[in-house]
């Protein structure tokens, strides 16, 4: 497929793996996830991909009225792309997490591939019993273990078919090589329009590991399947982060950072913020030759419907 002239740069501000007591920079207050988005978007990410969490305890919320303080301000003070998730529950049913694009019409929203297991419970192991902010923490992060991340292919299709009249760019989410081949049938059976957009997921435990060779192995699988129909980015959770964005960026993808996916900013230093984040990986990308999409720029590669068209 033809090589893209600029690089967009996603921020996936919160998400729903990490909890407050792993970094005090992890947003979840509507005020906190606000600002921390319009400064990633300020810092040069033209996507923001928003999960909510209850601005009580930080735990994972997928109620519409934990997004809707915050929509409207993002809308306000950035141009960004916003895209929503549909994976921020890892019990809740596919209705359920399909709430929020629903209500809000967003011009993307993400679209998780297949069904896996999906842990972080080892990220238990560096806390003490003590050292927990908040009560729910501990066994959501230690029973982890026994997660299914369920997205059969009844899932996928009714999320697809409500979501349908809505005209919303899904980001899909790929987690290993058989999500392609998902993605593949349910492009063939019409569920999703080109150019369709695939987030290459890399070091979910659970799904494919964090190597270059895996990333070259997805992306060839991809140009099989899809050729010139699809657009992509890359996504290395955790200390894969910034190298594989750097690498997707060099072989002209597009990237996503934010602590949705890594808390940190090098080996060992926790990140202050997503901007942070964001910035560390522009100079990267603009040192090496290239530059980074503008949100309209990423709205004419991506095939958007527009920022006026959403429902915030
Ligand atoms: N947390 C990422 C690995 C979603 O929101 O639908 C995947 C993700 C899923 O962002
Ligand atoms: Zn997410």
């Amino acid at each position: 497929m033809a090589r893209q002239k600029k690089t967009i740069i996603t921020c996936a501000v919160t998400g729903a793996i990490h909890t407050p007591t792993m970094s005090d920079a992890l947003p979840y207050t509507y005020d906190d996830i606000a600002q921390q988005a319009v400064e990633a978007a300020e810092a040069g990410a033209s996507i923001l991909h928003l999960h909510a969490r209850h601005p009580e305890n930080g735990s994972p919320s997928v109620d519409p009225n934990d997004f809707a303080p915050f929509l409207p301000r993002i809308k306000q003070a950035t141009d960004a792309v916003v895209n929503l998730s549909t994976g921020g529950s890892l019990t809740l049913s596919i209705q359920d997490r399909i709430n929020p694009a629903k209500t809000f019409s967003p011009e993307m929203c993400s679209m998780n591939m297949g069904s896996m297991n999906f842990s972080f419970h080892p990220l238990a192991k560096r806390y003490g019993d003590d050292d927990w902010k908040f009560d729910w923490e501990k066994d959501y992060v230690a029973n982890s273990d026994q997660n299914i991340f369920r997205n059969t292919f009844r899932d996928i299709r009714e999320a697809a078919e409500t979501l349908a009249p809505h005209d919303i760019k899904f980001e899909h989410e790929c987690y290993d090589v058989g999500h392609l081949y998902n993605l593949k049938f349910c492009m063939d059976i019409g569920l999703f329009k080109a150019p369709i957009f695939i987030q290459f997921i890399f070091g979910i435990l659970g799904g494919i590991g964090p190597e270059v060779d895996n990333l070259i192995f997805m992306k060839h699988t991809a140009d099989r399947l899809f050729g010139d129909d699809y657009r992509w980015s890359v996504l290395g959770a955790g200390g894969a982060q910034m190298a594989l964005a750097t690498t997707a960026s060099q072989m002209g993808g597009n990237l996503r950072v934010g602590l949705e996916d890594s808390l940190f900013i090098s080996r060992g230093k926790l990140a202050e913020s997503n901007a942070q984040q964001v910035s560390k990986i522009r100079r990267i990308v603009e040192d090496l030759g290239s530059q980074v999409a503008s949100p309209d720029e990423a709205r004419e590669i991506l095939d958007l419907k527009g920022g006026d068209r959403v429902a915030f």
